[in-house]
């Protein structure tokens, strides 16, 4: 069985209280892997090797010399794809083509593109007036935050690690990493291609284990960490935010959604349906920018809720491997009671289920697995559960609207603030809508559609602050204004 060690200062080690965890997988609940789980000696080992990488040859690297290290990481990884690819899959059981086309690729892509953001952004600089008329410059240098703390979850487990790690390495930070319990797969691995291309040891560092009590929350307290990215609950963003507010600690959070998708009926029918399909099910529902809310304008409400039951009803369970199979389990065990536990609450709230809301009959070994329906729900007053709170699974209900404004309001009425997907053949009307729409990320006739250079992020309780392009650079470096009189 696959051993999961940290990865601390170059090096792969077990931990020193020789306390591990058992990973299973989602497909079948066989075991797979069993992982070291870090204490505070490894916490405190891995935040050392950061800091003192810092001090180092990392350190007096030049921004080229560094952007061209961290394009060399993305060819190793495009180079042992199918390492990773196999990787993430036995760690999620999400489909085979998710991870090639998708989820693997973003993940190289993510060292490149912030390396090249690194290499070409420009420096700030203005001329000021001064009172003997000889006049001031003041420029902008910028330096990196320190060590950073990646807290990383499961769902799309290395394109989210290395969304954080990308710009942090690129702005000259060194990181420590805890992905998720359920995901330490992709993460262990990257610790080899960062070996193989020759980046400095104790750069990245990884450290497997829990959240609360565990490396999670070790981390996170730990006043060697200079400043917090997390990506997860909205839940556990409360907790790390006041871990960070001991030694005001910067933090960048992208939490959960509860997405909404508008379908006005001059749409594109059947991209619309597409869209929409994808937005609700894709990675069994896993997905922050997915849509569990969906508001169809009457016209053609009951043609679009049928196109979607149909698609739903279609789809191909089975193993990642199999490339036949379009969809995949829940992570755990544990999750998919969460997901089960609310479509029990949707039928007691009164919904009409349109399709789904249980268990599909998987064979063989399969039968183990965390597999669930795609479900999709009718008739709930906007109050219900299954409407206000984020599932995280593959559901979404469906509701009709009248107007462009009763749209607005309905998506708008909602704590979570990270995405919309809008779908419109009126130009004036999607660029109406998506002005009033109070998210962070808006979409028009697409979803998921990632320019990496734009920013990216939530409002209200979906996160603090954004990520992206240029736009990572105010969280992961440090700017100070030199003033320099004439
Ligand atoms: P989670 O919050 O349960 O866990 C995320 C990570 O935090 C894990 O590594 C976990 O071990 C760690 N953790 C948990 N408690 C901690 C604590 N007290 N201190 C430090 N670390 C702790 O999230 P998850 O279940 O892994 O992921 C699903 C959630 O992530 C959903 O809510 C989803 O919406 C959100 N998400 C958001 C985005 C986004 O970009 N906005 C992207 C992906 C996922
Ligand atoms: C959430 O599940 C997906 C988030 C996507 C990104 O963070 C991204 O950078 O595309």
């Amino acid at each position: 069985m696959l051993r999961i060690q940290n990865f601390i200062d170059g090096a792969y080690a077990d931990s020193a209280s020789g306390r591990r965890f058992d990973k299973f997988s989602p497909v079948d609940n066989s075991l797979i892997a069993s992982v070291t789980e870090a204490g505070a000696p490894e916490v405190d080992a891995a935040v050392a090797a950061a800091r003192r990488a810092l001090a180092g040859e990392w350190g007096r690297l030049s921004v080229p010399e560094r952007a061209d290290l961290l394009h060399g990481v993305a060819d190793e990884i495009t180079r042992r794809m199918e390492d990773f690819v196999a990787a993430e899959m036995a760690d999620t059981g999400q489909p085979r083509h998710v991870m090639t086309h998708a989820f693997i690729p973003r993940g190289a892509a993510n060292f490149k593109v912030f390396a090249d953001v690194v290499r070409n952004v420009p420096t700030e600089a203005f001329q000021m007036a001064t009172p003997d008329g000889a006049g001031a410059i003041n420029y902008a240098l910028r330096r990196p935050k320190g060590v950073i703390a990646v807290i990383a979850p499961w769902n799309a487990p290395f394109m989210l690690m290395t969304w954080k790690v990308g710009p942090a390495l690129a702005c000259g930070n060194t990181v420590v990493v805890k992905p998720s319990e359920e995901t330490p797969m992709t993460t262990a691995l990257l610790g080899e291609v960062m070996n193989a291309v020759g980046v400095p040891k104790g750069v990245f560092n990884v450290v497997h284990g829990f959240g609360p009590a565990s490396a999670g929350e070790m981390l996170t307290r730990h006043d060697g960490v200079d400043a917090i990215t997390f990506t997860g609950e909205t839940g556990t963003g409360t907790a790390i935010m006041k871990a960070a507010a001991e030694g005001i600690r910067d933090v960048s959070f992208e939490l959960g959604g509860k997405n909404a998708g508008i379908v006005f009926a001059d749409c594109d029918f059947d991209k619309a349906v597409d869209g929409i399909f994808r937005s609700a099910f894709l990675n069994t529902g896993q997905v922050c920018l997915g849509t569990e809310r969906v508001y169809v304008e009457r016209p053609i409400f009951e043609r679009f809720v049928a196109a979607l039951k149909a698609k739903a009803e279609a789809v191909r369970y089975g193993r990642p491997q199999d490339h036949d199979s379009d969809y995949g389990p829940l992570i755990s065990q544990e999750h998919r009671q969460k997901v089960l536990s609310y479509y029990r609450k949707a039928v007691e709230e009164g919904a009409n289920v349109v399709t789904g809301g249980g268990v599909p009959e998987m064979p063989g070994d399969l039968a183990a697995g965390n597999w669930v329906q795609p479900t999709i729900w009718t008739g709930l007053p906007e109050t219900a559960a299954v409407i206000q709170e984020e599932i995280f699974g593959p559901c979404c209900h469906i509701r009709p609207f009248d107007s462009e404004t009763e749209a607005v309001t309905l998506a708008n009425a909602s704590r979570y603030g990270l995405a919309t997907t809008i779908w419109t053949t009126n130009l004036g009307r999607a660029h109406r809508v998506a002005a009033a729409i109070e998210v962070g990320i808006v979409w028009v006739n697409s979803w998921f559609l990632r320019d990496l250079r734009t920013a990216f992020g939530g409002s209200k309780r979906s996160g603090i602050g954004r990520e992206g392009g240029v736009h990572s650079l105010e969280f992961y470096t440090e700017t100070s204004n030199v003033c320099i009189k004439l």
